[in-house]
């Protein structure tokens, strides 16, 4: 396999590379692609020295697969060149993960609905990913009608600009700002942009991508995103209400069983899942599970995940090991 990471220096890039060398994955090539300012420069993958090449030169290179995350923009103009030229393209970009012919994948939930017809294939936002892998075998033994979200999600969603903020502002460090607050000792009820409802795109990301992936627009989704100072995760506190009765003790089995799951659920030894424990995993990581104690089919849970993990580098080369392993590519 032929692989190009379009984005190597950024902060997912840099992951994607780390986890491709981690999981072994079977790459004869490895294509790393930056901006101009880069070009020419070396990234080592596998104790081996890679030159950073442009977009053009790796298109004429013609990789099997290329793991986008250089931004939206970059996406919409550069992966249909990719796809031109033989291509398969997962990008981590919102750009594509609402069009109609672009698969939203979580390989947990919805891997199967990949063809080989699929060159571009839309990897969704981290709050997303983390909360899907959750809900989907609890969908599937007891029907979600509605699910009610806040987050607590890391700096490193934001990029390296944000990280820079948070350290410089903790040492007391004058510097560019990725938000129009101060976010040490702050939280901010603000991730993307305000929309006309009310809501930021994150919050509307986390609605239409949870139906889309799941393939089931009957789940009622409505979110609060939210920045904390923190770094190595992504947190969700997440009430669910079921069509069914279920069992908590079920409830717990189920999600004990359940793919890239792992349960920290332990309160009498102050067990539960936290983004200092998340940060560098590639699981999920659920605790609090409770019931709501004022509806008759509600759940609480705690959900937390590495988002440069799971939520966008894991998931993307999760999803090229299963076009690779179902000969899709
Ligand atoms: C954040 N979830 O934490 C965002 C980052 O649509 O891929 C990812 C944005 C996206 O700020």
């Amino acid at each position: 396999m032929k692989v190009a990471v379009v984005g190597a220096t950024g902060l997912v890039g840099t992951v994607m590379l780390k986890v491709l060398e981690e999981r072994n994955f079977p790459l004869t090539e490895l294509i790393p692609v930056a901006s101009e300012k880069s070009v020419g420069k070396e990234i080592t993958f596998k104790g081996k020295k890679f030159p950073i090449v442009s977009m053009d030169t790796a298109i004429g290179m013609r990789p099997d697969i290329a793991l986008f995350s250089a931004g939206g923009n970059t996406s919409l103009e550069h992966a249909p060149r990719f796809k031109e030229a033989g291509t398969t393209v997962i990008d981590n970009s919102s750009a594509w993960r609402m069009d109609p012919n672009v698969k939203l994948i979580v390989p947990e939930v919805n891997a199967h609905e990949l063809s080989i017809d699929n060159k571009i294939i839309a990897n969704p936002n981290c709050s997303t990913i983390q909360m899907v892998v959750v809900l989907k075998p609890l969908h599937d033994k007891y029907k979600i009608k509605r699910v009610v979200v806040s987050t607590y999600q890391s700096v490193t969603g934001t990029g390296v600009k944000a990280v820079e903020q948070l350290m410089n502002e903790r040492k007391g460090i004058d510097g560019p700002k990725a938000y129009p607050y101060e976010i040490d000792l702050n939280v901010l009820p603000h991730i993307d942009v305000f929309m006309e409802n009310g809501y930021t795109k994150e919050e509307m990301k986390m609605v239409n991508e949870t139906n889309k992936i799941m393939s089931d627009n009957s789940i009622k989704v409505t979110a609060t995103t939210v920045r904390i100072p923190v770094m190595g995760g992504h947190s969700e506190s997440v009430n669910i209400e079921f069509e069914n009765d279920f069992d908590l003790a079920e409830v717990r089995s189920i999600l004990e069983k359940a793919p890239g799951i792992i349960v920290v659920d332990d309160v009498a030894n102050l067990k539960y899942p936290m983004p200092k424990d998340a940060h560098e995993k590639d699981e999920v990581f659920v605790g609090r599970i409770r019931r709501d104690e004022s509806h008759a089919r509600a759940l609480n849970l705690w959900i937390v995940a590495d988002n440069l993990r799971k939520g966008a580098a894991t998931n993307a080369v999760q999803i090229a090991e299963y076009l690779i392993q179902k000969e899709l590519v």
